[in-house]
């Protein structure tokens, strides 16, 4: 009858206090409409070379069905940051040279999941069958992931080749992807999907894993890319300090991936699956987690063989039977503690940052912005 109602759905509270889904949010849309452009200047690349059209067909489909349908948290982060640090509106062009090193971050992210599915033998991501899975491609996903990785280069060569900071773009990308290949290299020597043996995890094998697999790549290479996008020297004098920026927001970014990773872990054993949108796998999944390198070092050897005989089994009374030993040593309170004590050491950290009037120089709200993000996140 024309008269539009207006439903409100019920939303459990501790949802409420999350940003609100961040496909409502313009920044996300305007950042999302980017994409379709560079995609084409890939395909477009290809078809001037000539590639047959079948080819060009494919890729167009790898593409498609592999860098979209993520939450773009880093990619946006990039954009996010070269903001902060120009500390003005970007204009049409600015913008879309940031988005491309968005959508680089994206395409590496791309590469390393389809890559990352094929040596864990998984099923599914992102509510979709994990893309070697997909009907007729198998093992071509093989060179597929290496053509997301190429495409960031390919980029980079549009867009900056004529630019003073397209070196260390170019260095930013290759090592944050060496230093992901170590950590997946330490992930799969120390927990294989089929074998379980907790004596090779410690919360140090954690600590690098952790750091190495996806602190770099998610929380430092966005930074350090807006950072030479914007000029940001290696050194620069404040307060009659010298700041080598880069060092300095690798010691925030670090510990700050170590602890979205720890919540990660522990929102897998502890929040309901109706909170966080899917159902944790990290137990029956043998993960070198948090959870279970925290318990390892705080049970006692009753509990401990509780834990080797049902850690990694793909059976729901062994999974209960671990999550009974997470309860019982206190897995909830310690990790109440780390949390209030990493927001507490990060926060002093960040507030030691000297910052100087100049632009093109580093701006605590770059990091106090992620980390009020992720504080006590609930999913
Ligand atoms: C996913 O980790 C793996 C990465 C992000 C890095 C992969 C690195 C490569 C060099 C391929 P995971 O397997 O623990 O997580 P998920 O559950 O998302 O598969
Ligand atoms: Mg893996
Ligand atoms: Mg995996
Ligand atoms: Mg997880």
């Amino acid at each position: 009858n024309g008269t539009t109602i207006k439903v409100t759905p019920k939303i459990h509270s501790s949802v409420l206090h999350l940003q609100p889904p961040m496909d409502q949010t313009s920044k996300h849309l305007k950042f999302k409409a980017a994409w379709p452009r560079i995609r084409d200047e890939l395909t477009e690349y290809c078809t001037n070379q000539g590639i047959p059209t079948d080819a060009v067909q494919w890729y167009e489909q790898n593409l498609n069905y592999n860098v979209t349908g993520g939450k773009l948290n880093r990619g946006m982060a990039v954009v996010d940051t070269v903001e902060i640090i120009k500390g003005a509106v970007l204009n049409d062009e600015e913008y879309y040279k940031a988005a491309v090193l968005g959508w680089g971050v994206e395409l590496l992210q791309a590469f390393f999941l389809v890559s990352d599915d094929i040596m864990d033998d998984t099923s599914m991501r992102r509510k979709k069958p994990c893309w070697y899975r997909a009907s007729g491609v198998g093992m071509i996903a093989v060179n597929d992931a290496c053509m997301l990785e190429g495409a960031i280069y390919c980029l980079l060569k549009k867009h900056f080749r004529h630019t003073p900071c397209y070196l260390d773009l170019i260095e930013v990308f290759h090592d944050a992807a060496y230093r992901t290949e170590i950590g997946q290299l330490i992930d799969l020597t120390t927990a294989p999907e089929r074998h379980v043996d907790l004596s090779k995890f410690s919360l140090h094998k954690y600590h690098l894993i952790v750091t190495y697999k996806t602190a770099y790549y998610s929380f430092y290479l966005p930074v350090a890319l807006a950072m030479h996008m914007c000029g940001v020297p290696a050194t620069y004098q404040a307060e009659g300090e010298t700041i080598e920026p880069y060092k300095l927001a690798l010691s925030i970014l670090l510990p700050l991936g170590e602890y979205f990773q720890i919540q990660d872990d522990f929102l897998d054993f502890s929040a309901p699956p109706e909170i966080l949108g899917k159902i944790g796998t990290d137990i029956v999944n043998n993960k070198c987690s948090w959870c279970i390198n925290t318990a390892l070092s705080l049970a006692g050897p009753d509990q401990r063989a509780t834990l080797n005989e049902n850690y990694g089994r793909k059976d729901a009374a062994a999974e209960a039977r671990v999550k009974e030993v997470f309860e019982a040593v206190g897995l909830r309170e310690h990790y109440a503690r780390y949390e209030v004590e990493v927001h507490e050491r990060l926060e002093k950290t960040i507030a030691a940052i000297p910052e100087v009037p100049e632009r093109g120089t580093l701006r605590r709200e770059i990091f106090t912005s992620f980390l009020e993000k992720i504080y006590r996140r609930t999913l």
